[in-house]
């Protein structure tokens, strides 16, 4: 199941996942392993890295096809009879196959999956967060006629009270002849047909218009309208191929300091969430995904953000429906400049980029892009790649800001223990020389955690330092803020990792943020526990990130109680 809610009607869809396909590894005798699931589910694969081979038979019809893999973790070389047909590195973003001129019957579909740490993956390196190993996402293979849309981009705004929709459809033309075509845009009770346009043979076209929809609701969070949009292509007035995708009219506008969400600033009331599972990995099934979506809204949260990677975009669907706002980002998690030149590293940075805005772009709730959480923004080499990608993310939405979660103040910001400032680097700068880049201001900070020093000291001497470098006038938001602590650990003396430490320095943490006039809000780090990478064992107990307010099973903490009745309280305010 790749969305909530059926993409298209005249596309033959069939689900190539939610069952077993034929599996094969070096490291296992194991024959058949379900899709999508990680194989560390497996016995004897609990820690495996490597390559494993997916197999499976698909009846197809006579002509055209698209496979849609939503997600393979974490380099995935993809074969039909024996024909590569795909090669696709990052186990975060969509990627399909399309094939032509197929025989009908069935066809062998042949994934070769690995997720060995080396220079061809430069996203995926060795880190706080677990790279699994598997088809960890839905697949889909689909039939297309002589045409078929790509993809329908449906921006909403607003003008005089009323609310309209910037539509772009992109088609492709795949068969051999010249083909005249019209499109057939539907959306919130309205309908329109485009003037017949003509696509050359094999060529690929974008069409555009504005729809007017003054029926329409505006999305609220707390009363999430949503609305199909249907785009269809008609040959000679024969529908040949639609697609279907679901939008709220809805604006976000930066304004000075202030995120606008129709027009009110922003308080955000937020945890990051890792896609990680004590019992599914990565391959967070729907029902588990449903209970997180429970769980935030029972902590009162209002957002989350997508630490570090896009998402399997059903949890997306779930936070257009509960009305939780999502900032997603491509993927990238403290990268050093030699990561960040790395020879893969622009490539397939500027691949997630363009896979997460063009399939996520239409997601209500989705209300700011980042990127390179981080990364080097202290570097002058750093600086080259911040600007390439916030300027490639502009480019491809401009309805949306962008942000990068810093966690380079100067050092003097750190307090105590870094007062006395470290010698610098050549190309290096002491704090972050990227923050003009931005829309949105976001630092990541550890008080009380990683530096002793109190939340409030720390945020005087940050908003003071940034501001002077590039935050002044606009929004500030702390991306990351928390405190590790292991489930059940219980200590009177309050000592680091007991449930109790934890639960004071996010009082502390909440305290401090929501008592500044300055800040937009908080992404508390972090939502669940998660598996890490054996190289983090050594600082991570249980070789874990422990920073959840639940565990990895989602038991709760003291912490979780701490931020439910804080949150609660914040929510009953007026912004
Ligand atoms: C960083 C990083 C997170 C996590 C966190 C921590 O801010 O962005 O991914 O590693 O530190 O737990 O220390």
């Amino acid at each position: 199941m790749q969305r909530l809610f059926s993409t298209s009607t005249l596309r033959r869809q069939q689900e190539l996942s939610e069952r077993y396909w034929q599996f094969e590894s070096t490291a296992s005798d194991i024959q058949q392993i379900f899709v999508p699931s990680c194989w560390e589910n497996q016995p004897g694969l609990e820690r495996y890295r490597g390559t494993c081979i997916y197999q499976t038979t698909v009846q197809l019809d006579k002509g055209n096809a698209q496979f849609v893999f939503q997600g393979v973790s974490f380099f995935a070389k993809v074969y039909l009879d024996d024909l590569l047909i795909a090669e696709h590195h990052n186990a975060y973003t969509p990627f399909t196959c399309l094939v032509k001129d197929i025989s009908e019957g069935a066809h062998v579909l042949r994934v070769e999956v690995n997720n060995d740490f080396s220079e061809s993956s430069a996203l995926h390196v060795p880190n706080d967060y677990r790279s699994f190993g598997g088809i960890t996402r839905g697949v889909m293979v689909e039939s297309l006629n002589e045409a078929y849309i790509r993809h329908m981009h449906v921006i909403p705004f607003q003008k005089d009270g009323i609310w309209l929709a910037d539509v772009k459809v992109e088609i492709e033309n795949l068969s051999n002849d010249v083909l005249k075509a019209q499109m057939k845009i539907e959306l919130a009770g309205e309908s329109c047909l485009l003037d017949a346009i003509t696509v050359p043979a094999m060529q690929k076209m974008q069409l555009s218009s504005v729809i007017s929809c003054p029926n329409a609701k505006t999305y609220q969070l707390d009363e999430p309208n949503l609305y199909f949009a249907k785009a269809t292509i008609l040959i000679n007035d024969r529908p040949i191929d639609d697609m279907i995708d679901r939008i709220g009219f809805r604006t976000i506008k930066v304004d000075g300091e202030q995120i606008l969400f129709n027009g009110e600033p922003l308080l955000l009331r937020g945890f990051n969430r890792h896609e990680s599972h004590g019992l599914f990995g990565c391959a967070i099934p729907l029902d588990a995904m449903i209970q997180d979506m429970a769980l935030l809204k029972d902590l009162n949260a209002n957002a989350i953000r997508t630490c570090h990677y896009p998402n399997d975009e059903r949890f997306l669907d779930l936070c257009d429906e509960q009305g939780i706002l999502v900032w997603e980002e491509s993927h990238a998690r403290g990268l050093d400049v030699a990561q960040i030149t790395n020879p893969h590293f622009d490539a397939q940075s500027a691949d997630c980029i363009e896979s997460m805005i063009t399939n996520h772009i239409n997601h209500p709730s989705l209300f700011i892009w980042g990127c390179l959480n981080e990364c080097p923004s202290n570097n002058d080499a750093g600086r080259i790649v911040y600007e390439k990608q916030l300027s490639d993310i502009k480019k491809r939405d401009a309805s949306r800001p962008t942000t990068t979660a810093s966690r380079y103040p100067a050092q003097s910001v750190f307090g105590n223990k870094m007062d006395k400032p470290r010698p610098l680097k050549a190309g290096y700068h002491d704090g972050d020389i990227c923050l003009d880049l931005s829309d949105v201001i976001s630092f990541n900070i550890y008080p009380g955690w990683y530096v002793d020093t109190s939340t409030e000291k720390m945020l005087d001497r940050l908003i003071e330092w940034a501001d002077a470098h590039g935050a002044a006038n606009k929004p500030f938001i702390i991306s990351e803020i928390g405190a590790g602590a292991i489930y059940g650990y219980r200590s009177v003396g309050n000592d680091k990792w007991s449930e109790e430490r934890q639960s004071q320095i996010i009082q502390d943490a909440l305290d401090a943020v929501f008592g500044s006039k300055r800040l937009s809000g908080i992404f508390l780090w972090q939502f669940s526990d998660g598996l890490v990478d054996e190289e983090w064992a050594m600082t991570r107990p249980r070789t874990m990130n422990n920073k959840g307010v639940v565990d990895e099973y989602r038991r709760p903490k003291l912490s979780y109680h701490t931020v439910k009745s804080f949150f609660g309280s914040i929510a009953k305010q007026k912004v």
